[in-house]
């Protein structure tokens, strides 16, 4: 296998692209990746500070990483989700990524906001783990870059993880949650910070050989409530397809970013609000943050 650049020895075949690199040509074009990814979108310009979601992966941290080596000004922030040792080791890794670096890492504890940890929560919404920890990670980065005045957040989401969360909204024609799927989601409201996700174009595998190659201190475990979660469903199903055809995932999130999406987001446009207790943008009354921590100061 030679690489596709310098005819040296490959170490890394993309099907999907029919194409193979040694180490140095693979980091770069994965960096090519991103840097495409941030132009396309209009993601953050050189001077803005960005507001960098980790969670102690691969894919969060290879993105801080690249973001570091191409000179972007950026602060990382670790939402403590209180899920067991998981959480523990997540968030160590976090802090000697930034140590080492010498960057900047906030901190914040969703127990603090929600009165809560994520197992709690489970048990008091009897509803997947997942929902209430999704709902209180998407409120807080929000609400955290708001506070500290960051113009953009980024998070670490990958190809694989846009194609199943597609494929999950397709399958109950979600016709809100399509509307909203973007690598670049705009502020719509001075309350709503922009949201990026410069890993769109590149998948699981790829972003585990980066982090494998930058020789990145990630966990390797995944969260304890993962297993089961229909995303896992999906992303297995979609990498099935993906077997049989490379460029299945590509050609699925691509090709409804290109020629669906803006009809989605045409139908969907809602009046966006502040909710009466927090201040933060919803389109009810209270937001569901809010409710949330309501249900879980009732029961406990
Ligand atoms: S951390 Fe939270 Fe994930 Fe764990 S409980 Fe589910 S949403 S799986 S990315
Ligand atoms: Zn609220």
């Amino acid at each position: 296998m030679k690489c596709r650049k310098c005819g040296g020895a490959a170490v890394l075949e993309l099907r999907r692209h029919n194409a193979a690199f040694c180490t140095p040509d693979f980091l770069e074009f994965f960096r090519n990746q991103i840097r495409e990814a941030i132009r396309r979108w209009r993601m953050f310009g050189p001077d803005e500070h960005v507001l960098v979601a980790v969670s102690g992966g691969k894919d969060s941290l290879a993105l801080w990483d690249v973001l570091l080596e191409e000179g972007y000004r950026t602060t990382g922030l670790y939402l403590d989700l209180g899920i067991f040792d998981y959480s523990v080791e997540s968030r160590a890794k976090c802090e000697r990524f930034a140590a080492t670096r010498g960057v900047p890492l906030l901190v914040r504890p969703v127990a603090d906001e929600v009165g809560a940890p994520v197992p709690v929560i489970q048990r008091v919404t009897r509803r997947p783990p997942c929902s209430g920890c999704g709902l209180s990670k998407r409120y807080l980065l929000n609400r955290v870059a708001l506070e500290h005045g960051f113009p953009v957040v980024a998070t670490g989401h990958n190809l694989d993880d846009e194609a199943a969360t597609l494929f999950g909204s397709v399958l109950h024609w979600q016709t809100e949650a399509l509307a909203r799927q973007s690598p670049a989601l705009a502020s719509t409201h001075p309350k709503l910070v922009r949201r990026v996700k410069p890993l769109y174009r590149l998948s699981e595998r790829e972003t585990a050989a980066y982090a494998f190659l930058r020789r990145i201190d990630y966990i390797v475990e995944e969260c304890p409530f993962a297993e089961g979660a229909t995303s896992i469903a999906h992303k297995q199903i979609l990498s099935r397809m993906e077997d049989a055809s490379p460029g299945a995932k590509h050609n699925f999130l691509f090709g409804y970013l290109d020629r669906a999406r803006a009809a989605f987001e045409r139908a969907e446009a809602v009046e966006l609000r502040e909710c009466a207790r927090c201040g933060q943008v919803t389109t009810g009354t209270l937001c569901a943050f809010c409710k949330l921590a309501d249900q879980v100061k009732r029961a406990t």
